[in-house]
């Protein structure tokens, strides 16, 4: 099969979320790229063995940017839900991104598809329900965060001993506070290189989601620089870029551990700090299952609506190549 080429011009509306950013096709031809039936999930796989090149096309140099998450929206196959999204970044998929959900209920908000109130979302991490507060203001009710390992202790390939915790609320994270580093933007560079030393520890451990999912985010946290808040966070997304936000799934993940560990109340609120300052207010609650359910609430702002263009005699309609390929960047 050739490589699908991406229509001449593609509507989208661009948003960050506490300075991460989100890009939301809404272009009605999109829809048809997850046109088929099954779930969101398995559209989601199908959509990655057939038309995968789009997704760099979307997100990747040089339309995109690094930290840039693209979301495309489908008609749901759970009947409870009344939109489905699947989530990409310049290197992969995401069953589920917090920040993105935010910039959806954010942009579908400011384009008059919804009105304030909740709907039900389904992700490929399961469904989540979504609340638009209005304005810039929106949350998400999260699926349910589970820790899978506590205190595993790994040895980097830089000597560095951590010891942190696996977790999951969509997405994968090992979590820690005993990394060694001071959390503040001056030591990204040495944030992200412990990061990504950590995440070579666990790939060598064999360390992996209970599925064998890749833990590909890491979450180092330290003390909030603003007392109001009671911690801070930098997080390292698969691309390798930072995440500007406080990470809605990394928040979860963590809210859900600190519930485990008896450090916050169902119901308390646990402020958030991102490395760059932005704030999430998170809580969580106990189902009737005895699940730890995680809601996260953030703010998200329009940053543009922009029909890409994609010309027929652009080298680069489908993006700068990967990292590594010819003429690749990150
Ligand atoms: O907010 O969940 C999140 C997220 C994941 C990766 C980047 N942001």
């Amino acid at each position: 099969m050739s490589a699908p080429l991406p229509p001449l011009g593609l509507q989208v509306v661009d948003s960050h979320t506490l300075g991460e950013p989100t890009r939301i096709v809404v272009d009605p031809v999109a829809a048809g790229w997850l046109a088929g039936s099954g779930t969101i999930r398995q559209r989601r796989d199908t959509f990655r063995r057939d038309h995968d090149p789009l997704r760099r096309a979307l997100v990747a140099d040089p339309r995109g940017a690094e930290a840039m998450v693209g979301v495309i929206l489908a008609p749901p196959a759970d009947p409870r839900c009344r939109f489905g999204a699947i989530y990409f970044n310049r290197v992969g998929y995401l069953d589920m991104c917090g920040h993105a959900t935010i910039g959806l209920a954010v942009t579908l908000g400011h384009l008059g598809w919804i009105q304030p109130g909740r709907f039900d979302l389904e992700t490929p991490a399961g469904v989540v329900v979504v609340t638009w507060h209005g304005g810039a203001s929106a949350s998400f009710e999260n699926v349910p965060a589970r820790r899978t390992a506590r205190g595993v202790r790994l040895r980097c390939d830089d000597g560095h001993e951590v010891t942190g915790d696996i977790a999951t609320a969509g997405l994968w994270f090992f979590i820690t506070s005993d990394h060694g580093e001071v959390v503040e933007p001056a030591s990204i560079p040495r944030l992200t290189a412990r990061g990504w030393a950590i995440r070579r520890a666990l790939e060598a451990r064999g360390l992996s989601g209970d599925a064998g999912e890749v833990i590909d985010h890491v979450v180092l946290l330290g003390p909030p620089a603003d007392r109001a808040n009671q911690g801070c966070n930098f997080v390292l997304c698969p691309d390798g870029a930072f995440d500007r936000s406080p990470c809605g799934t990394g928040t979860s993940a963590l809210v859900g551990c600190l519930h485990e560990d008896g450090a916050l109340a169902a119901g308390a609120v646990w402020r958030q700090e991102s490395i760059l300052g932005g704030v999430y207010e998170a809580t969580v609650r106990r189902d009737a299952d005895g699940a730890i359910v995680p809601t996260v609430r953030g703010s998200a702002w329009i940053t543009g609506e922009t029909v890409l263009r994609f010309g027929a005699d652009d080298p680069y309609r489908l993006g700068l190549p990967p990292r590594g390929a010819p003429g690749g960047s990150p």
